[in-house]
């Protein structure tokens, strides 16, 4: 079979996020985060495990960076744990916390490969969510004085950074289904929630911007192709309103400078909407210089009379699926890929995140074969090469994850990394996925 060729100047990259590898949640300063607390709730996390320790990632950084240049991975993407830097979450600077990813950067400088810096993934200093969070509109403020700090430390060395991790996830989980921190279960709240979110996004890319930085900027979404169960004409229905509820809730403001009308109209019972204020719309759409895309799985919907919102989830039989019981379908990365730049937007994309849970041993031999992952990635690999055959401008990928680590309401019993992490010992074990991906990108092809 012909090798199919990816572009030289294609970045092949990997993904962590601070709370879910760093550990040392208490060293050097550090503020709790939302997830320090939630954690200690009863029945939060099903493994009864928190992020305590969990890859040691903090004390370990420079043996994960050999890692990566070992892997040729050219780029790093991680996020910066904004209570290390802001104990408190605004005021007076932790120096030890930002001292951290100051090593953190310049070692990967030196090693050959580029720090790509999430601003958000998840861990709001405590202090703030004593305050209201993200329901209160000052949080926009704070977040602003964070990413300045962060910029003005980091700024002259990163030249990617992703103002928030999946919006979606943060809003939606945090505040509407109650899995994520801050555990909260109220459909309005999430929405107040999301657009605080992508108004300090906005705000964010601005100030980058005024500030003359080299480097660019972005967002990450979560997005899934969601497709209708069958052809009839509520299936149809039931597919665009899970569509607005996950991808165009987020899309549409960002590229449109509007929520979309079908959801503002079905959400009218919930919110009056009088969180957005003046200009909001016009903050929120401010141009970024790309998109970051996580793309695991897609949606299959049917219509649900019995649901508040009308729409249920499926999973088509004989569909593989990972350890998370998502459903395997390679072909959606392309199809997302596709829609963004025919309806949303002509700029730059990158996948930010994809990969997929297993459940990895270290077998006799001392290595893991993780066969599955391998195919998982290679099936989704084919479609990313299509995207660029046919054109679309898709400039690099982040495998989720670089080791396996903490993942959030599942502890440590889901791991998605191409390096095995043992819990007791911290050992790392690099697993076959992990040494395919190396031939990846050595080869530039598949
Ligand atoms: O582990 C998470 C990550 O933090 C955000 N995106 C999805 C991953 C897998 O669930």
């Amino acid at each position: 079979m012909e090798k199919k060729r990816f572009p030289q100047d294609f970045i092949w990259g990997a993904a962590t996020a601070s709370y879910q590898i760093e550990g040392a949640s208490k060293k050097d300063g550090k503020g709790d985060s939302i997830w320090d607390t939630f954690t200690l709730g009863k029945g939060n996390i099903s493994d009864g495990t928190n992020g305590d320790v969990a890859c040691d990632h903090y004390h370990k950084y420079l043996e994960d960076i050999a890692i990566l240049k070992e892997l040729n991975i050219q780029s790093y993407r991680f996020s910066v744990a904004w209570p290390r830097i802001f104990p408190e979450g605004f005021g007076k600077v932790n120096q030890k916390g930002l001292d951290f990813y100051q090593r953190l950067v310049d070692s990967l400088l030196e090693a050959g490969v580029s720090p790509a810096v999430t601003l958000y993934h998840w861990d709001l200093p405590q202090k703030l969510q004593d305050i209201g969070g993200w329901e209160n509109r000052d949080t926009i403020s704070y977040f602003e004085e964070y990413a300045q700090q962060m910029f003005q430390a980091l700024g002259d060395r990163v030249s990617m950074w992703i103002t928030h991790n999946e919006p979606w996830v943060v809003s939606i989980n945090g505040n509407f289904f109650g899995a994520h921190a801050p555990g909260k279960k109220d459909f309005p709240t999430a929405l107040l929630v999301a657009h605080h979110l992508l108004v300090s996004h906005g705000k964010v890319v601005q100030n980058y911007r005024q500030q003359n930085q080299k480097g660019k900027i972005g967002i990450t979404l979560n997005l899934s192709p969601t497709y209708p169960y069958s052809d009839s004409q509520e299936d149809k229905k039931a597919a665009v309103l899970e569509d607005g509820f996950l991808n165009r809730w987020f899309l549409d403001p960002l590229f449109r400078s509007a929520y979309p009308k079908d959801m503002l109209e079905l959400y009218q019972p919930y919110s009056d909407f009088s969180f957005i204020k003046n200009d909001d719309m016009e903050v929120i759409s401010t141009p970024i210089d790309f998109l970051g895309i996580n793309y695991y799985s897609c949606n299959v919907i049917q219509y649900d009379e019995s649901n508040e919102f009308k729409t249920k989830h499926v999973i088509r039989e004989n569909v593989g699926v990972t350890d998370m019981n998502w459903a395997i379908y390679p072909s959606g990365i392309y199809d997302i890929i596709e829609r963004i730049n025919r309806e949303y937007t002509t700029k730059d994309i990158y996948i930010t995140e994809n990969g997929a849970a297993f459940p990895d041993i270290i077998e006799k031999d001392g290595r893991v074969h993780d066969q599955k992952r391998i195919d998982y990635l290679e099936k989704h690999f084919s479609y990313l090469h299509k995207a660029i055959e046919k054109g679309l401008p898709l400039k690099g990928y982040y495998l989720w994850s670089l080791m396996d680590n903490f993942e959030w309401g599942f502890g440590f019993s889901k791991r998605f990394g191409i390096v095995h992490i043992d819990y007791q010992t911290l050992k790392r074990t690099i697993k076959e996925s992990g040494y395919w991906y190396q031939k990846v990108i050595a080869n530039h092809s598949l």
